[in-house]
């Protein structure tokens, strides 16, 4: 943590523990014993069990460290006045919700800057992401669910599910420090009516809806609610980070494979190439850009084991470049597969007038209505905040439905990247399997949709984006069961990409569980002397 904050105070790109005298001195050739890239879910926790085991581990992370206050004494910026800070190198903000009452309110223009939040867009679907020192953890919801082991066996059929259970989610959760909301306080507190309302609605229907935990720290939010600490989740602050109260990555994982001494953080440098040296090592050829987005040095690095932790994009276009352009022509066929958006989509329905959702509302979810089990039409529904200040009747819900289609990336030589196979029609499943159900809870309700929340005049399900991008590189297929890649050898990876398209819940601990047995595994089995 120390090192975390002292080396970004001093501008530098490079963290460790001896992070200011290593950035004088670092060699333009890099030699550590491991490299993780990325520094997500799957990147940390690979960072802190190697740093553990003793193994000299460089980060390469191609976001910058969030540690460092702008001129408003402020790390990031708030959903309501996002500036250059919210997104990655734009020059106006692309979020989820593009207006409200149709009216183009909700983005603003910023300066191009390398900013924590990323959508990345593939022909027919865009993805968010999170950039810099945590990754994803910086920017998503928090929401820390553990999938039904039922639906986790069916997805990971090789994976033994009873350890996985008994041992790995429990370690992902304990170092995450997931927590729940305290449900005296929630029933009583306006800051979450909107969640209350949205019940309501869901039990008129019949469905049945359950708390979830989250890594935000509850006992922080009360003091935010009472008035003692600074709101964070009470100010409006989630997708572009959290200022306070939020155990991101870099407060847990990464904070701890810091102090092991053994692991060291490069920012603002994204690898493009993976490849075998003569002498069996692997060679990682990586761009480092300053804040305008200019490439200032191409770098090299030199390694023994590499792990992949870019997420399910990052991780998939590396491996399906490295084998596509030849470096590694011997990686399955299946890498790039597998691909699907956890069956996000994302709806709006309209309240009743007395059914007030309130104008202060936290951006931490705490409740699902859980019809997964509904065999005809599974569906798992996150209550979503909609933080704007003002009564906008409006319950928002990011649906998760057991959306069969996948799709994979190809790799495009004019760009030197991959393209996306996923279509509308993919979407479209998605789409008709949340309408199923948000019309059962209209029709008991007597209450319709909103039409004005996502951009177009008639555009009731957001089925251009997603949240949860998984797959391109699955457990079990792409690689072995422990998330070594297959036709090659000391090359792991750890991150979303390993999981099949979908999960059935947010998929958070579900990628640091995984990641938790791959390093237990490969430690033992791979780097005994
Ligand atoms: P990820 O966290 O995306 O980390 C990958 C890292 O690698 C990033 O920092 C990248 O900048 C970096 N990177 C990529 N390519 C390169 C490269 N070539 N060179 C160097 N660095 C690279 O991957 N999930 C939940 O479970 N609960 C929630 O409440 C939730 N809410 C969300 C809300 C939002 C707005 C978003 C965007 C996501 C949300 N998610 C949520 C999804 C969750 O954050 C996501 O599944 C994980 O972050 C994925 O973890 P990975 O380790 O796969």
């Amino acid at each position: 943590m120390v090192a975390l904050q002292t080396a970004a105070a001093a501008g530098l790109t490079r963290i460790g523990l001896a992070s200011a005298q290593a950035a004088e001195e670092a060699p333009a050739v890099d030699n550590a014993t491991a490299v993780v890239v990325g520094s997500g879910y799957g990147g940390a926790v690979a960072a802190l069990r190697l740093g553990q085991a003793g193994i000299r581990t460089l980060v390469l992370e191609m976001g910058r460290l969030w540690n460092t206050p702008g001129a408003d004494g402020k790390i990031f910026c708030s959903t309501a006045a996002p500036d250059q800070r919210s997104m990655w190198f734009r020059t106006r903000t692309e979020a989820p919700l593009a207006s409200f009452l149709w009216l183009d309110v909700v983005n603003k223009d910023i300066k191009p800057y390398p900013g924590a939040l990323d959508r990345v867009h593939f022909d027919a679907m865009s993805v968010y992401v999170g950039r810099g020192v945590g990754g994803g953890s910086l920017v998503n919801g928090g929401m820390a669910v553990t999938p039904s082991q039922a639906y986790f066996a069916e997805q990971f059929p090789t994976v033994d599910a009873t350890e996985m259970y008994g041992t790995y989610f429990p370690r992902a959760r304990a170092m995450l420090g997931v927590n729940t909301v305290d449900s005296t306080w929630f029933e009583s507190t306006e800051w979450y009516r909107f969640t209350r309302t949205s019940r309501k609605a869901a039990t008129n229907a019949g469905l049945k809806t359950t708390f979830v935990p989250n890594v935000y720290d509850f006992d922080y939010m009360q003091r935010e609610a009472a008035g003692t600490a600074t709101k964070s989740a009470l100010a409006q602050e989630v997708i572009y980070g959290n200022n306070y109260g939020k155990r991101s990555l870099d407060k847990t994982y990464l904070a701890a494979a810091l102090g092991t001494g053994n692991v060291t953080v490069n920012t603002l440098e994204k690898v493009k190439r993976i490849e075998r040296a003569a002498d069996g090592t692997w060679l990682l050829t990586a761009d480092r850009i300053d804040v305008t987005g200019t490439v200032v040095e191409t770098k090299q690095y030199n390694c023994t084991y590499l792990f992949l932790g870019g997420g399910s994009l990052g991780t998939s276009e590396l491996l399906v470049r490295a084998r596509d352009t030849g470096a590694l022509p011997d990686l399955d066929a299946r890498v790039g597969a597998g691909w699907g958006t956890n069956g996000n989509t994302m709806v709006g329905r309209a309240n009743h007038i007395w059914d007030t959702t309130g104008a202060n509302q936290s951006t931490m979810p705490v409740m699902g209505i859980d019809d997964w089990a509904n065999t005809a039409n599974p569906v798992f529904a996150e209550i979503a905040p909609l933080p704007i200040g003002f009564e906008t009747w409006v319950s928002l819900y990011l649906a998760i439905t057991k959306n069969p289609s996948r799709a994979s990336f190809t790799y495009d030589s004019a760009s030197d990247g991959v393209k996306l196979g996923w279509t509308a029609a993919h979407s479209a499943v998605s789409v008709a399997m949340a309408k199923k159900l948000f019309d059962r809870i209209n029709l008991a309700n007597a209450t319709i949709y909103r039409y004005d929340l996502f951009g177009s005049t008639s555009k009731v399900f957001a089925d251009d984006f997603c949240y949860h991008p998984l797959g391109g590189c699955v457990l079990g297929q792409a690689t072995d069961d422990y998330g070594r890649v297959k036709g090659t050898s000391r090359l792991y990876v750890t991150d979303g990409s390993l999981v099949p398209g979908n999960i059935g819940v947010n998929p958070f601990v579900t990628i640091t569980a995984l990641a938790e047995r791959t390093m237990a595994r490969v430690l033992v089995e791979d780097t005994a002397p």
